[in-house]
């Protein structure tokens, strides 16, 4: 059923020609479309994008952090288990590694790591494990003065970049609503989901930028709900996530070195999440470990990539959050490179995804202010006149 890789088909998406739609993996069901936006379309997007302004992706958020743990009531005991992830009573670096979180923002290295171990003497027979008695007799207290006082550089953060978005909706830019329409004719699914969906981003890594690899989406809980549908949610739950069903991603430019996509598990057999940390070397680091990644898409201005972040529940719908489409922007060594992600939100809560469409039509009927998802509100530039 699913197409091998490597292969090709036709599809017509605009008037006047055909695209490719070549299948890059099978997990994730990744797929590449060279030519899904013209030369034109692409430097368009990026001036849209400089005329609005972009702002740095990722600040540190040092003091909420703090406070998250402090309110969690973990005891020291209980952060060592949910730590130890082989369950061995000892705390490996890898499974330090692994708890991003811990990082507070900062991307973790096993340098990083055995800096802090020790700047707060956390280590002191010095094997880069802390046993059970090496971690309890550590005040915690330390560990986070030490992360606040740490000076953080832009190259250690998750992601080093700048972004901004663009509104796709009804009287955006005629560019922008074609580009809309044909990532709708890519994807096959309905205009309600593709028309009520995340504006576009754009986003622009300088030399030495990157993005640590990473899923697009949140993990499903009970407890979790998603950021677009939350506005017909009666729930009051704790934790938002973004639900992204699909990524399409566009390259804007050709990069002169480096900025590659890179999906470090890509078809592996099994997914195993400390796998991707061995021997001292972290996968899902990009800026150091890209090649050996099991799949490098390389920018080419104008191709669409896209895939699922979600496999299907077997009856019709999104189910769980598919590991396999972990993915991150290599280190850019030469050059700018530009980029656009069109997220396709669908919420794995079938019923809330209908509610949600069902609202925002009614919405728009009434008119007003409110007709339109509080994203959508931003469109200022919708008649700014440019050059093609
Ligand atoms: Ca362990
Ligand atoms: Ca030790």
């Amino acid at each position: 059923l699913f197409p091998q890789v490597g292969h090709e088909r036709k599809v017509q998406l605009v008037a006047d020609r055909d695209h490719l739609i070549r299948t890059l993996s099978l997990k994730p069901l990744l797929f590449e479309t060279p030519g899904f936006l013209t030369d034109e379309e692409c430097r368009l997007i990026i001036h849209l994008a400089q005329m609005k302004g972009l702002q740095r992706s990722q600040i540190l958020p040092t003091e909420e952090y703090e406070e998250a743990m402090g309110t969690m009531q973990l005891s020291q005991l209980d952060l060592f288990r949910l730590l130890d992830q082989n369950r061995d009573g000892r705390l490996q670096l890898r499974e330090v590694l692994a708890q991003t979180r811990l990082g507070n923002g900062r991307w973790m290295t096993p340098e990083s790591i055995q800096e802090m171990y020790s700047a707060i003497k956390a280590d002191p027979d010095g094997d880069g494990v802390l046993s059970l008695q090496e971690f309890s007799s550590m005040d915690l207290r330390d560990f986070h003065k030490y992360m606040r006082s740490h000076k953080v550089e832009t190259s250690e953060l998750v992601r080093n970049s700048h972004h901004t978005w663009l509104y796709q909706g009804e009287g955006a830019h005629h560019v922008m609503r074609a580009i809309r329409q044909r990532v709708l004719r890519l994807t096959r699914l309905s205009p309600e989901i593709v028309e009520l969906s995340e504006p576009l981003q754009v986003v622009r890594y300088g030399e030495g930028g990157h993005y640590h690899a990473h899923v697009d989406s949140g993990p499903v809980y009970p407890e979790t709900i998603c950021s677009h549908t939350k506005v017909v949610a009666n729930e009051s739950v704790p934790f938002e996530t973004s639900c992204r069903y699909m990524t399409v991603l566009f390259y804007l430019n050709n990069v002169t070195g480096g900025g590659e996509t890179v999906f470090p598990v890509a078809d592996n057999r099994t997914y195993d999440e400390m796998s991707l940390i061995q021997g001292g070397v972290d996968l899902r680091d990009t800026r150091r470990h890209c090649d050996k990644g099991n799949l490098r898409v390389q920018p080419q201005q104008g191709t669409a990539v896209f895939w699922y972040n979600y496999l299907p529940d077997g009856q019709g719908w999104v189910g769980d959050v598919d590991e396999y489409s972990l993915h991150g922007g290599c280190l850019v060594t030469r050059g700018t490179k530009w980029i656009a992600n069109n997220w396709i939100n669908v919420d794995p809560s079938r019923a809330r995804q209908a509610l949600y469409q069902q609202e925002m039509a009614r919405l728009a009927r009434e008119g007003g202010a409110d007709s339109q998802p509080e994203w959508a509100l931003d469109r200022a530039y919708g008649d700014a006149r440019v050059e093609l």
